[in-house]
């Protein structure tokens, strides 16, 4: 049986914090799938579909695209798309009790609502304090974000700088 995960996310941008989340997941799967997802919670800076090209662009250049689909989910409920692509598990990156206090709740419900299981990844030490909310904020005054973002993300802002 094929084992199917998928990483969700805000990814408004994908950062280094998640590109090494989805690396490290994408060796425990068969399939990963990278679903960009609007948090209503957030004011966003990039539109999903920008956030995606992004995404497709950061794992190629990081020559880690061979089991990973990039996508993007409006539908309702992560565990319906979960359903639609066969994925049985959820992986989320967990930097802190902040994270930890954010994500059980959820963790337990959609295990009651479809069974999917939720996989907590801690983070490589070097971007444990990185966020798209930092990178946002650096970016909007004018600071270097190379250090926390993609290559394609820091060329994309600085284009087009927010
Ligand atoms: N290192 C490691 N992990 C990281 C890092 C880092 N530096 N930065 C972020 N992460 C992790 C986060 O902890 C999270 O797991 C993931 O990467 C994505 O982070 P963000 O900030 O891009 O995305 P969020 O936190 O805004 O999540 C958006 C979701 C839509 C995925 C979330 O809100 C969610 O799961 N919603 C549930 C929707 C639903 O179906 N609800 C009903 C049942 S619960």
């Amino acid at each position: 049986m094929r084992r199917i995960a998928v990483v969700p996310g805000s990814f408004d941008p994908v950062t280094l914090g998640h590109l090494d989340v989805i690396e490290r997941a994408a060796g425990l799967f068969d399939e990963l799938h990278v679903l960009v997802v609007h948090n209503p919670g957030k004011t966003a800076l990039l539109p999903i579909s920008r956030r995606v090209e992004l995404l497709q662009k950061s794992i190629r250049d990081a020559g880690i695209a061979g089991n990973i689909v990039v996508a993007s989910w409006s539908m309702g409920l992560l565990v319906d798309y979960c359903l639609e692509v066969g994925a049985s598990v959820l992986i989320k990156g967990i930097r802190s009790q902040v994270d930890v206090a954010y994500e059980t709740p959820m963790a337990i419900v959609n295990r009651n609502l479809a069974a999917v299981e939720t996989v907590f990844l801690l983070p490589d030490p070097a971007h444990a304090h990185v966020s798209s909310s930092l990178v946002r904020q650096v970016a909007a005054l004018g600071g270097d974000i190379a250090p926390y973002v993609p290559e394609a993300v820091a060329e994309f802002l600085q284009k087009a700088p927010v």
